[in-house]
């Protein structure tokens, strides 16, 4: 009886290692998910049944990445040397800087992996962050919000600023400013553009310059919105000069990357009264040290790097992910692929 358990269970294994020999030489696909969500997982398989898909996490991507087919998470540089068949990767985010640039190593940049992400979809609620900020510092709601928990009808003097009439600058003309540009459009604003790329025409935007007319654009700007995403070309372009070429009692706006900006240089402007408020969203480095004067100066506003949660940003994301997964399976274009020498 044990010999015959034993046969069994000597067959079963066979035809479980027959089975996946099979469909691997069927040329089932392997994607490794290092996102631990488990819902992705779920969301993921049911568009691609076919297809085996592995969660995993830690060291065991090393483990796992030698015969993959494609990865959707973030993926180090020792990973990309180690995956020699990896054809793609999907990143959940926007912004690249870390896979790319920052990481030091250039072997995703120069390998042949299709790198995709997650551009365009973040921008309706990031844009909304960028104005809630600027809305609160205009209003002052910040300060009144301190009268507030102390129960204080306060009946200071106030002097609101209005932005009908003003001019803003955005800065990246991409999923995120194209939606900021919408909403300083309608509420009254006058609004340029600064792009590296050539933007097709939209009526809401007056004029796009390049990056390099920043300098003689930047007076005219009453509010200075950052949108661009962080390349080695983006990199802190606000430093002493832009703050200073930036008109008195402007405000700057950042909600893309913290490495578009000195961070020294927006303390000082503001400091010295030159600039009127600041809203960001990201620092570097972040997070922000407790120690940094920024935190201490009234008209700034300060948020953790989550201009990007809403109520509906998980469901586009999945939904840029399935699409791709499906496309990648069926061997048709992908969506959102990033351009690794231009970093976005
Ligand atoms: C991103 C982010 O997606 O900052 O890049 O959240």
């Amino acid at each position: 009886m044990r010999r015959l358990t034993v046969l069994f269970s000597l067959l079963s294994l066979l035809c479980v290692g027959l089975s996946s020999y099979i469909l691997a030489e069927d040329g089932q696909k392997k994607i490794l998910l290092t996102y631990s969500d488990k819902a992705l997982l779920e969301e993921l398989q049911s568009v691609a049944p076919e297809a085996r898909i592995i969660q995993l996490s830690g060291d065991r991507v090393l483990e796992e990445i030698a015969d993959a087919d494609a990865l959707i998470g973030n993926i180090t540089p020792e990973q990309v040397r180690a995956g020699k068949k990896l054809k793609w990767v999907q990143t959940m985010g926007a912004g690249v800087e870390r896979l790319l640039h920052l990481s030091g190593a250039t072997d995703l940049r120069d390998s042949d992996i299709i790198l995709t992400n997650n551009q365009i979809v973040q921008g309706p609620e990031i844009a909304d962050h960028a104005m809630a900020m600027l809305l609160a510092l205009t209003r002052s709601i910040h300060k009144f919000l301190d009268h507030q928990k102390k129960r204080e009808w306060q009946p200071r003097a106030f002097s609101g600023i209005e932005l009908n009439g003003k001019t803003a600058l955005v800065v990246g003309v991409g999923g995120i400013g194209t939606q900021i540009a919408f909403r300083a459009w309608a509420s009254g604003m006058r609004v340029i553009g600064v792009d590296t790329e050539d933007i097709p025409y939209m009526p809401i935007i007056e004029q796009i310059v390049k990056p390099d007319q920043l300098n003689q654009i930047l007076p005219e700007a009453d509010v200075i919105f950052v949108a661009a995403p962080h390349t080695p070309l983006s990199h802190k372009m606000f430093g002493k000069n832009e703050f200073k070429s930036m008109k008195q009692g402007a405000y700057f706006i950042c909600v893309s990357r913290g490495g578009l900006y000195d961070l020294d240089a927006l303390t000082h402007s503001l400091q010295s009264g030159h600039l009127a408020g600041a809203g960001v969203d990201v620092t570097d480095p972040e997070p922000l040290p407790a120690e940094h004067p920024l935190w201490q100066i009234p008209d700034v506003i300060i948020t953790p790097h989550i201009a990007t949660r809403s109520d509906k940003v998980r469901e586009r994301m999945v939904r840029t992910m399935k699409e791709n997964l499906r496309r990648f399976l069926d061997g048709r274009p992908l969506i959102n692929v990033v351009d690794k020498q231009k970093g976005y």
